[in-house]
């Protein structure tokens, strides 16, 4: 129980993702590259440090045969709305063969499009109908665990001699017991899964429906890479990487070493040939196109994300940190937030902590939301009718000024926020469902564990994107896989589109000022009034130019003391009429200055 509880600990302390873009006119299949070392130099400029990507949960975007559940036709029919964001990059979450177990990250065919979703015609429309409007599409990348439903796993486990066996990992239950590991989504937290058929155990750190593939087998390696290859051979642009610091174990499946102490997300995510395995799929895969690559970097602390990510390593392009996303949490707790909220003071450290870690060398990584997150107006700004909109502006003032690549979740567009389910049955997610049942089985407070959800569940950042005022705010004509939040007659596409001061133009608006201004891609970033616990002010510089940024997180006035000379300041963008021009902030204020 211990080590359940400071795993699950551990989950809290992590955070979660992010992506990157382009800007090359387009067309596949593409052209390899010369050499990676000539690429991909220091700190060389790259269509995808340029970009802004945009992740869709294709589940929840828009529904084109009223069946209540997301599809690719769907999205087809918004590429005109997503072209007009001024987002370069699209990542969509896993559309491959999958039994939804855990809503596509359980994938039964690689090489296949969900029924759901559509088919295989479906997809190449969408990737022509977006090369064609220079956006680029980046796929997720399941590949640390297939579906028990996969061919693989269901040949593996018919006998100890299957040619599959070694796909996976399993353990021959005359051993006894294997060693203890931890489970994200099992109802007894145990990665551990007895089955008959061969008397032995397999693993599973996802949910018994998601086996581990052996990445220390050769031919799953090959099988992975020429997958790869088949989509990039396609002309998609890039991919996610879902946990991909996981892929490598130790297969001697030892206790677990001291130095983790109970920490297995820490553990899964220092196996001894990640670094290997990544250089072997940038050698035979990656090199060979024009494409961006991003690690979901759980477990990956700043001093080791280089690793992942120097170019001169010949692996990865980027990686998003948990860092930022986990502060706010109480320790030892399933996404409990703390009551007295999340100290504006850490939440600058820790982001300017990951700025300068990508200073020379590699490139970051900015988000605050997406499918595994709440909605971040919620969490990280005030969803209250007073300030939602004012918050939300500000928040993304903050992605979008920051010298990373910034990974923005459709919807916070809109300044969509949580929908805070009063019961267990309006949840879907595997995540919350089985934390219930662990909260319900050790005897725990439901009620704390429900009020808790409200603002951390994943649920609240996967409702139906809000289109218009329309029945299911236009997502659907049928019954939705999961609730619409009732606020969609205000908060929606159609409305906000009309509103010069709507969220959506906001953010129109600031995509705009990026794309038009590489100072706010490449330019240094420095950190002022560290110590202010109401304003984050920072400013980037490039070629002679220097830009301020000062947000106010709070709902109170507030003043920065940047100890700069404002009395010449030029107001680039700001999230009220009357922008402040001295430091002097009103709630929720966010304002860009030209110096
Ligand atoms: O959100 C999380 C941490 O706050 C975890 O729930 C999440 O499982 C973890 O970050 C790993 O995420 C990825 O792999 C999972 C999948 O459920 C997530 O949606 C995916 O992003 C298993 O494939
Ligand atoms: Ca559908």
């Amino acid at each position: 129980m211990r080590a359940l509880l400071t795993a699950v600990a551990s989950l809290a302390t992590l955070s979660c993702l992010a992506l990157g873009q382009n800007n090359s006119a387009d067309s596949r299949p593409k052209a390899p590259v010369t050499t990676q070392a000539a690429a991909n130099k220091g700190n060389d400029r790259k269509w995808w440090k340029e970009a802004v990507v945009y992740q869709i949960y294709p589940r929840s975007f828009k529904d084109s045969n009223g069946d209540g559940i997301g599809d690719l036709k769907g999205i087809i029919s918004k590429l005109d709305y997503l072209k007009s964001l001024g987002i370069d990059v699209i990542w969509l979450n896993p559309i491959y063969g999958s039994p939804n177990d855990d809503n596509g990250y359980d994938i039964s065919d690689y090489q296949a499009i969900m029924k759901e979703f559509g088919t295989m015609q479906d997809f190449d429309e969408l990737l022509k109908e977006m090369h064609a409007r220079n956006l680029k599409l980046v796929m997720d990348l399941v590949v640390n665990h297939s579906s028990d439903e996969h061919k693989w796993f269901k040949e593996s486990r018919i006998s100890r001699s299957n040619p599959y066996r070694d796909y996976y990992h399993w353990w021959p239950a005359e051993k006894g017991k294997p060693a203890h590991r931890w489970s994200f989504f099992d109802v007894n937290a145990d990665a551990w899964k007895y089955d008959k058929a061969t008397d032995s155990y397999y693993l599973h750190y996802f949910s018994q429906k998601q086996p581990d593939l052996n990445w220390e087998n050769p031919k799953v390696r090959e099988e992975v890479f020429s997958m790869m290859r088949f989509w990039f051979d396609k002309g998609v642009d890039g991919f996610r990487m879902d946990v991909i610091p996981f892929i490598s174990k130790d297969i001697s499946f030892p206790e677990l070493p001291a130095e983790y102490h109970g920490d297995y997300i820490k553990y899964y995510a220092h196996g001894p040939h990640t670094h290997e395995y990544l250089q072997a799929m940038n050698k035979d895969v990656m090199s060979k196109y024009d494409v961006m690559t991003v690690a979901e970097g759980i477990g990956v602390s700043s001093d080791e994300s280089l690793d992942y990510v120097d170019a001169d390593r010949h692996e990865l392009n980027m990686l998003y940190h948990f860092e930022g996303v986990s502060l706010g949490y109480l320790p030892n707790s399933r996404k409990v937030p703390d009551p007295k909220g999340y100290s504006l003071v850490e939440f600058k450290k820790i982001y300017s902590k990951w700025d300068s870690v990508f200073a020379q060398k590699g490139w970051g990584t900015v988000y605050l939301g997406n499918h595994d997150q709440p909605r971040m107006t919620t969490r990280w700004g005030n969803d209250s009718p007073q300030w939602r909109e004012l918050s939300s502006k500000m928040l993304t003032t903050f992605l979008l000024t920051m010298r990373a690549t910034p990974y923005y979740y459709a919807g916070d567009e809109l300044g969509m926020i949580n929908i805070k389910f009063d019961r267990i049955e309006d949840y879907r997610d595997i995540e919350s469902l089985n934390w219930y049942q662990l909260e319900k089985n050790s005897g725990g407070d439901l009620k704390k564990f429900l009020e808790a959800q409200k603002i951390s569940a994943r649920d609240n950042g996967r409702t139906p994107f809000q289109w218009d005022k329309t029945t299911n705010a236009g997502f659907t004509t049928g019954t939705p896989w999961l609730k619409v939040n009732s606020n969609y007659p205000t908060v929606n596409v159609a409305v906000e589109d009309k509103d010069p001061n709507s969220c959506l133009n906001y953010f129109r608006k600031i995509v705009k000022l990026r794309k038009d201004n590489q100072v706010l891609v490449y330019g240094k970033y420095t950190l002022l009034d560290a110590d202010n616990p109401d304003v984050y002010a920072y400013t980037r510089e490039l070629d002679g130019k220097k830009w301020l940024v000062l947000l106010n997180f709070h709902d109170k006035a507030a003043s920065a003391n940047t100890g700069l000379d404002l009395s010449h300041a030029k107001v680039l963008l700001g999230n009220y009429a009357t922008p402040s021009r001295d430091g002097k902030l009103k709630p929720y204020e966010a304002v860009i200055l030209e110096l």
